[in-house]
């Protein structure tokens, strides 16, 4: 396990401000953390919070479930999920599809995704399809993507590059969650880009929650008017049966008696259907 330990007062300040600032007044915000294995997304959100919550590590897969982290008076929640893999990759595109569509239909405006954090590792210096593939499954569901190159070096020259091969993608961001000692240089490089992580999250944060309660809504919409279309297939398929059974007996009795509709209350568009005028609607 490992945790930052060397971010300056001034950028824990920083980090902590932007927070608050992000979503005072908004509610929760929920925010996903998502990529390949071992690219540093426990470490980025033990960075954020600047505690040791996520477990981290290198070597094996680490991350198995998806787990929630809160601090403690910020209205702020990051999601933290089981990373991309080769070998399992079809398991890992299943789980979070799910999430998304789950927390994208919830009635509970606090459990929808705002924002989420693509993590790609800034030294692979590329983008895999699978990556393209997740970035547009959260792209699809109205969620802005933030695209987090992480463990990288200052001006990394695959940010441009990065931006091209995910176009879908809101917002680049280089991040350095753990300080790192360079021999060749003598010197420790401290961690970066968390203050610029969270200042393009709380950009999309208004526009993100707007758009996440218009999904909901919609989807919710879109779930009534099912429940609402079955309903009246199952009214069309009974009022069908019911009018069988009258047209039969109306035929049994020599065709006269065309009070039996009424009786039965056969619907008038069912009447109009069958050419009968004195339909009960
Ligand atoms: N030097 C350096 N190492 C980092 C940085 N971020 C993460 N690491 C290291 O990368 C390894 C993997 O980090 P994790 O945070 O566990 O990665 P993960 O993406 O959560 O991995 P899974 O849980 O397996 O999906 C650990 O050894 C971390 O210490 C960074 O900014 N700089
Ligand atoms: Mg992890």
């Amino acid at each position: 396990m490992s945790m930052p330990q060397n971010d300056p007062p001034q950028l824990q300040d920083a980090i902590a401000d932007a927070i608050s600032t992000a979503t005072r007044g908004a509610g929760r915000v929920n925010i996903l953390v998502a990529g390949k294995t071992g690219v540093g997304k426990s470490t980025l959100i033990n960075a954020v919070f600047r505690g040791d919550l996520a477990r981290t590590g290198a070597g094996k897969p680490v991350t198995q479930t998806t787990q929630e982290f809160t601090r403690p008076g910020h209205p702020l929640t990051i999601i933290d999920t089981r990373g991309l893999e080769v070998g399992d990759y079809e398991r890992s595109r299943r789980e979070l599809a799910d999430l998304i569509r789950e927390r994208s239909a919830s009635t509970d405006q606090d459990r929808h995704l705002h924002v989420a954090w693509l993590c790609i590792q800034d030294s692979s210096h590329r983008v895999e399809d699978a990556e393209i593939e997740l970035c547009g499954m959260l792209a699809d569901a109205g969620i802005p993507v933030v695209a987090v190159l992480t463990k990288a070096r200052k001006n990394s020259a695959f940010v441009d590059e990065a931006r091209k091969l995910l176009p879908r993608a809101s917002q680049v961001v280089a991040v350095r969650a753990l300080a790192e000692w360079i021999d060749e240089l003598d010197a420790e490089l401290p961690p970066m880009g968390l203050d610029r992580l969270i200042e393009v999250t709380a950009q999309h944060i208004p526009e993100a929650q707007q758009r996440a309660y218009a999904n909901a809504l919609s989807t919710r919409n879109k779930q009534a008017l099912e429940v609402k279309k079955k309903v009246h297939r199952r009214i069309a398929w009974s009022d069908l049966a019911r009018f069988r059974t009258l047209e039969a007996s109306f035929w049994c009795s020599g065709g006269s008696d065309d009070a039996g509709s009424q009786a039965v209350g056969v619907p008038g568009w069912l009447g109009r259907l069958s050419g009968g005028s004195r339909g009960v609607a």
